[in-house]
């Protein structure tokens, strides 16, 4: 036993070599995004594509005991829209098998500078090729406010599109170093998910959070090959453009948490109390808390040894 988590967390030298130099960490730090190595092989990712389109077809390693109240599920009879599926790690197998490679932990453990990096949700995401598509267009945001009940303040994403993706696509632009702005207007608006919200609100509120933090407003396409992917911290704004290609734009976004994170209280000025789908799924920590390191929801992806 101890041998194979020993071994379920080490990497061989050819990927060692794929980890973020001290340059990359730096350059993260400073910029709040990162693009990678190649770290996926071309049969790994047309595996993800071939089992992602099994999953649209139904195929379903287990489903989610409950439905929980925010959760992205796209379903046929919605159409030609943009598709979300949150907890793919979770519902397929064949994915998560492929996504949960240490490496991909390891090069966030880096990034981050944390020994533990756990998975906190993954969405399977299609933009299928219509130009004019509103759906396809995500209005800028950062993925903290969706995560107030987290005490972690340097959880991270990874995109990770299934073949070569760039601006023609509509690939995920970051707003370069906005994790380090200071925020304005922050009300209790802002821990709705885009999806909910007004696209214009939220391109004033960027413009309005750059005067704010006296910056221009910086917007950096990751332009990102097979295989590679970006990571962006949990306070960098980015958004994505419609996709005019021929081709649907498919993708997961993996959202991880290090080690320490753990749900807290968050309430609203009304006293509501904010929760995360996780909080009906998760079992509870001693003190009777949501757990976030649930093995069941959260695994671990990567310790360092
Ligand atoms: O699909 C996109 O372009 C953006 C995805 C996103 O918001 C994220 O990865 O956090
Ligand atoms: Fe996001």
């Amino acid at each position: 036993m101890t041998i194979s988590v020993s071994q379920a967390f080490s990497l061989s030298d050819d990927e060692l070599a794929l980890l973020p130099s001290d340059d990359d960490v730096e350059h993260y730090a400073r910029h709040g995004w990162y693009l990678t190595k190649k770290l996926f092989t071309d049969d790994e990712v047309d595996e993800l594509v071939a089992a992602s389109e099994r999953f649209y077809a139904g195929e379903r390693s287990r489903t989610l005991p409950i439905r929980p109240p925010r959760l992205a599920y796209w379903d046929p009879s919605h159409g030609d829209v943009q598709r979300h599926h949150d907890y793919v790690h979770y519902e397929s197998d064949p994915i998560a098998r492929i996504l949960r490679k240490p490496l991909i932990g390891a090069v966030a453990a880096r990034l981050a500078k944390a020994d533990e990096i756990r998975v906190f949700q993954s969405t399977l995401i299609y933009k299928p090729p219509i130009v004019g598509e509103p759906s396809n267009v995500v209005p800028w945001h950062f993925d903290r406010h969706y995560w107030s009940p987290c005490t972690s303040e340097n959880m991270l994403t990874a995109f990770i599109p299934f073949h070569d993706c760039g601006e023609e696509m509509g690939t995920i632009t970051m707003v370069d170093g906005s994790h380090r702005w200071e925020e304005i207007l922050r009300d209790d608006t802002t821990t709705k998910h885009f999806a909910e919200r007004d696209r214009n609100d939220l391109e004033v509120m960027l413009a309005e959070n750059a005067a704010y933090n006296h910056v221009e407003v910086v917007k950096v396409p990751m332009v990102i090959p097979k295989g590679h992917m970006s990571f962006h911290h949990c306070r960098t704004y980015h958004g994505s453009g419609p996709n005019r290609s021929d081709k649907p734009r498919r993708a997961v976004s993996f959202h991880l948490q290090d080690g320490a994170n753990e749900y807290r209280r968050f309430e609203l000025s009304t006293g509501d109390v904010v929760t995360y789908n996780h909080d009906v799924l998760v079992r509870r920590t001693e003190d009777g808390r949501p757990d976030y390191s649930d093995p069941e929801y959260c695994p671990v992806l990567w310790r360092t040894p």
